[in-house]
């Protein structure tokens, strides 16, 4: 199976655990896409869905799924989401799509977490893949240098403004032995809106696309 092969059969298999009538949360990037084009299938089936991202929003719309406002609702069951990297403990790098305070915010709220990906992006350890950091505009050389205290190089994302207004450093040269504590740490420094690692709350579920079928982690 091609990448693009297993995220589709990823997203496929992510359909199967979203129970009817609920309202789910829907992540962003290409693997989320595929999950959109699946879920449309099944839209007279569910309640409406979350958007991780304005982008996410708008392709929902495209296929007539109800977007509802996370403010309007007390519980989502479910959410479904890529990422960037993810290790067999369900620890997370994302943000790669800029989305990452959305996502996490969607993640926050959600009962249960499923993770859907093709198989490059299991890894043993998690920062081969720059770890994004959101960060409000005027703090962007604090933020920067507390990150290179802490062992990272940061570097600007050019031209990218996220959904909130705010700039993307992407932090190279990590290998983040423990996700809990580097999360924990960065979530301290001010100016920091959100960092990309998927820790403390992790996924609940891996569907992994992989060239022999979908590999289940829980
Ligand atoms: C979202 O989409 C992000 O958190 C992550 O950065 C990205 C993964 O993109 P893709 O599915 O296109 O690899 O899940």
């Amino acid at each position: 199976m091609t990448q693009d092969e297993q995220k589709r059969a990823a997203a496929q298999a992510a359909i199967q655990h979203i129970p009817a009538g609920c309202v789910v949360g829907v992540g962003t990037g290409s693997t989320a896409n595929y999950f959109i084009d699946e879920l449309s299938n099944i839209k007279h089936k569910i309640e409406g869905a979350v958007a991780s991202s304005e982008a996410t929003a708008q392709r929902l719309r495209g296929h007539g799924i109800e977007v509802i406002d996370l403010n309007s609702i007390d519980a989502l069951t479910v959410y479904v989401d890529g990422t960037d990297e993810i290790t067999e403990h369900l620890a997370m790098i994302k943000g790669g799509g800029g989305a990452l305070t959305r996502e996490k915010i969607v993640a926050a709220v959600a009962k249960k977490f499923i993770c859907i990906a093709d198989q490059s992006k299991l890894v043993q350890v998690l920062g081969k893949f720059p770890l994004p950091v959101e960060v409000i505009p005027m703090a962007r050389s604090y933020v920067a240098r507390e990150i290179t205290r802490l062992g990272g190089e940061p570097s600007l994302r050019q031209g990218f403004i996220t959904d909130n207004g705010n700039i993307i450093l992407d932090v190279h040269g990590l290998r983040i032995l423990n996700p809990v504590e580097l999360e924990t740490a960065l979530n301290q420094i001010t100016g920091i809106v959100t960092n990309g690692l998927f820790a403390k709350r992790g996924a609940d579920v891996l569907l992994l696309g992989t060239d022999t079928g979908i590999r289940t982690i829980a």
